[in-house]
């Protein structure tokens, strides 16, 4: 039976109850942190009834299952989120009031669990709460680090990263599983025994080991009493305990596995759509493929008998190609410990793994170097050979004589591992996470494999959950929805069309902008409390949050900028709207054209705010430190989205549908999940500029583009970059914005000058930002225009998504709950 919040007066008395017996106190005398603790476990008591519930009823019931695999997961603060799904949000927020609390401060008190970069950890997250309202049963599995994503810091305008400390103080949604823990080996070597029945052993010596142990976190579904599990595992030694008494050689083993089980899961490396190629990143991978593998056969052969029907219960969905050894596990666990042939063990996996692609940058592909691969795990770089050997004579027998295409396409080769060549061989599904995004895997940089497996590739547009992001981030816009069409759309929300109904009604709108208007103050003040920078919440908020990278043109956007403050310095009388323009964004700890990007927003912050002679006409914002929880409010206050990758790049992006479904309009490129946007828009009521993604591919192929061309046709540009160099924004060091001048026209850079065309989509991008400010103008045109924004949110759900994923790849079946 579902079970569900108590009544508001009932949370009162057992706020104050907690209180007394966690920490012997009475309500006043409570500190805010002891005060959530408290809130946290009323909240909690609720959720694992309702889990007991859910795992009794997924025993019974031995339902089909998803594993995502996924070394993020980017889940953010789990209290207001819970008491969201559990419906119990109103009630806490109104027993808190009652005992003279503000409920955001109390939610403040909550680390925000940051065990992910960007997006794709973030989607993770979103997929994970769409299982669960949708009724599917499903395991996120992933890794429980101790520091996540750093805390950004700005000092003197740089970037400065500090050690996320989440788990200082117990965190209490999570629940350690000592009775599902299991081995997992590096190094060593292995040793071949022949077997009487002709077959050969494979056997494991001379490793180093640790105990994996799982926590697992509850995944509330909204409104709906089911409660799936995430596992996020940690590492800790096997020989701790008897270290004392250990002989010499022993005790030399125990150190190094004290070692390894202390730094494995210790951080989160810090890069978004980048690799490092370190090893102790392949160790983590492997850590938390194998320790959830596993679980998962463990339950598997708890209920069942005959291997071969794994795919009828279990599927893996690999997030990336981070998770890529679930293949060469998978065939591990399946020969030698399970006892399968080659053709068998090949037959279940292959029936059992999918993969998601992300992203179609270069530098995020991931190979390791075979020497590395083969000393830390030398059984499975034996199957990858293996895999490897079957799969060049599968492309030789398709494309024979062929022999460039298979060493194009190899998993072995040039001394690499190539990941992804591995996850498409062995998978029944490959999927993109926009449909132009699909297009160019299936056309450019995945063709190869198009070509040998046309029918594995598929589309899955991403998507984003609408409780998080409007129900708790912006509750006066889902109260002001409830009001206008109801319901429905909180767990269907293609119903959002219904607001369509009221795009001509001008008191309708007058409300809408009046809620934006107060979201507006609520950013204003934090920026005010965090930047001590004041913002009028009657100008425009033009924002652009999401992680600093040269292909989603930060640069593009300051540059507009500081060309912006130029025409309004040398025409005082010129009609503009006053704008805001607000960024957020971390950069990766070694990225130093991104750092520098950073530090340039921030000068150019300095010089224009300080500015009195232009009259609060322009104001520049970098708000430190962004992350889930700022997000919320930062989406919610937005009128401008700026979505302004280069063309091809941005896989999908997930920001754009956050800001869509909060009513702000887009400023973008046709690039990843926009296209499907504009569409969805009818192509009106969103601002597109900039190269389409063939043109910029023609370029890259062709190398006919030269960004110096577009300086000297552009007075602005020029003017513009000039002040890059000559001190403008740096009198101190004139120099110091000196490499990123030089990234977009000096050639004797180590990479092509202005690789993301940003100078190319200049004069586009201003047009398209006069426009913005024409239409801003009219107080009824921009409302109405954000307000078909939130109309044609509807595809954008992730419970969108998921359906898709259930139907074409997972087949599941929902869990039956009384
Ligand atoms: N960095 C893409 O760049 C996409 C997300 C989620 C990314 C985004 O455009 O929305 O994935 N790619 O699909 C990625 O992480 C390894 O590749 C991202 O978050």
């Amino acid at each position: 039976m579902k079970r569900q919040m108590p009544s508001t007066k009932e949370i009162e008395r057992e706020i104050q109850d907690r209180v007394k017996s966690m920490f012997r106190k009475d309500f006043e005398e409570a500190t805010k942190e002891e005060i959530y603790r408290a809130c946290a476990e009323v909240v909690n008591d609720v959720v694992i009834d309702n889990w007991l519930t859910t795992q009794k009823e997924f025993n019974k019931q031995d339902p089909k299952c998803v594993y995502y695999m996924s070394m993020e997961f980017l889940i953010g603060r789990l209290l207001g989120n819970n008491m969201i799904n559990m419906r119990g949000y109103t009630e806490v927020m109104d027993a808190l009031d009652a005992l003279g609390i503000d409920i955001n401060e109390i939610e403040d008190q909550e680390p925000d669990p940051a065990l992910g970069n960007g997006g794709l950890g973030r989607l993770a997250a979103c997929f994970l709460d769409s299982l669960a309202t949708l009724r599917y049963p499903a395991y996120g599995c992933g890794i429980r680090y101790h520091y996540g994503m750093f805390k950004q810091k700005i000092e003197d305008g740089y970037q400065k990263e500090v050690p996320d400390d989440w788990l200082q103080t117990r965190y209490p949604f999570e629940l350690e599983r000592p009775e599902y823990e299991f081995e997992v080996k590096f190094g060593g070597w292995v040793r071949y025994e022949s077997q009487p029945d002709g077959t050969t052993k494979y056997i494991h010596e001379g490793y180093n080991s640790v105990i994996a142990t799982p926590y697992d976190m509850p995944v509330t579904g909204f409104d709906n009493g089911m409660v799936n599990t995430l596992m996020i595992w940690d590492a800790k030694p096997k020989e701790v305990f008897r270290l004392a008494s250990f002989e010499r050689g022993d005790y030399n083993k125990a150190v190094e596995d004290m070692n390894l089980a202390r730094n494995l899961t210790e951080v989160l490396y810090p890069n978004d759509n980048h690799v490092q190629g370190k090893e102790l990143r392949l160790k983590q991978q492997y850590f938390f493929v194998s320790a959830s593998l596993q679980r998962a056969l463990n339950k598997y052969f708890r209920y069942h008998h005959d291997i071969m029907k794994l795919p009828e219960k279990v599927v893996f969905q690999m997030n990336d190609t981070h998770p890529t050894l679930t293949v060469a596990e998978l065939m591990r666990l399946l020969m030698d410990e399970h006892g399968l042939g080659w053709d068998d063990a090949w037959e279940v996996t292959t029936h059992c793994v999918a993969y998601t692609n992300h992203t179609i940058m270069a530098e995020a592909l991931e190979k390791w170097p075979e020497e590395i691969f083969k000393g830390l795990l030398p059984r499975i770089y034996m199957i990858v050979e293996e895999i490897n050997r079957r799969f060049c004579e599968e492309i030789r027998a398709k494309f024979p004589g062929d022999e460039q295409r298979i060493h194009r396409m190899a998993i072995l080769a040039d001394g690499q591992v190539k990941m992804a060549h591995m996850a498409i061989a062995a998978s029944f599904s490959v999927n993109g996470v926009a449909a132009l995004h699909t297009e160019i895997l299936k056309n450019v940089s995945l063709h190869d494999f198009y070509e040998m497996y046309p029918e594995k590739f598929n589309n899955k547009t991403n998507g984003i959950t609408q409780r998080r992001f409007l129900m708790h981030g912006n509750y006066k816009l889902s109260d002001w929805v409830i009001s206008k069409i109801g319901r429905s759309w909180i767990t269907d929300l293609s119903n959002m069309e219904k607001l369509e109904n009221y795009l001509d009604d001008k008191k309708s709108l007058d409300e809408f902008m009046e809620i934006k208007l107060e979201n507006k103050k609520r950013l204003a003040k934090y920026i005010w409390d965090h930047n001590k920078v004041n913002v009028d919440p009657n100008s425009i908020f033009d924002v652009q949050v999401k992680r600093l990278h040269e292909y989603k043109r930060q640069l593009l956007n300051i540059l507009h900028v500081m060309y912006l403050y130029n025409q309004i310095k040398e025409n005082p009388d010129m009609d503009f709207y006053p704008t805001t323009f607000i960024f957020g964004a971390k950069a990766s700890a070694g990225y130093e054209n991104a750092k520098l990007i950073i530090k340039l927003i921030n000068n150019v912050a300095a010089v224009i705010n300080n500015d009195k002679s232009i009259d609060n006409k322009l104001k520049v914002v970098f708000i430190e430190d962004y992350r889930v929880s700022n997000a919320e409010w930062i989406f919610a206050a937005a009128d401008v989205s700026e979505q302004i990758s280069t063309a091809s790049k941005e896989a999908s992006g997930t920001g754009n549908m956050k800001f869509m479904l909060n009513g702000a309009v887009t400023i973008g490129t046709m690039d990843g999940a926009n296209v499907e946007m504009y569409n969805e828009l009818d192509g009106e009521n969103i601002f597109i500029f900039g190269m389409s993604s063939d043109e910029v591919i023609a370029h890259e192929k062709n190398h006919d583009y030269n960004p110096v061309d577009e300086m000297n046709n552009n007075p602005h540009i020029q003017k513009v970059l000039g002040q890059l160099i000559n001190g403008y924004y740096s009198i101190d060091n004139p120099e110091l914005f000196r490499p990123i001048y030089n990234s977009l026209l000096n050639t004797q850079c180590t990479e092509r000058a202005d690789m993301y065309f940003v100078l190319k989509d200049f004069a586009s991008y201003c047009e398209a930002h006069e426009k913005i400010q024409a239409a801003y103008k009219d107080r009824e045109t921009w409302a109405k225009m954000a307000l078909s924004n939130v109309a044609h949110v509807g595809k954008f759900s992730s419970d969108r998504t998921i359906q898709e994923y259930v139907d074409d790849i997972w087949h599941l079946d929902k869990l039956e709950l009384k």
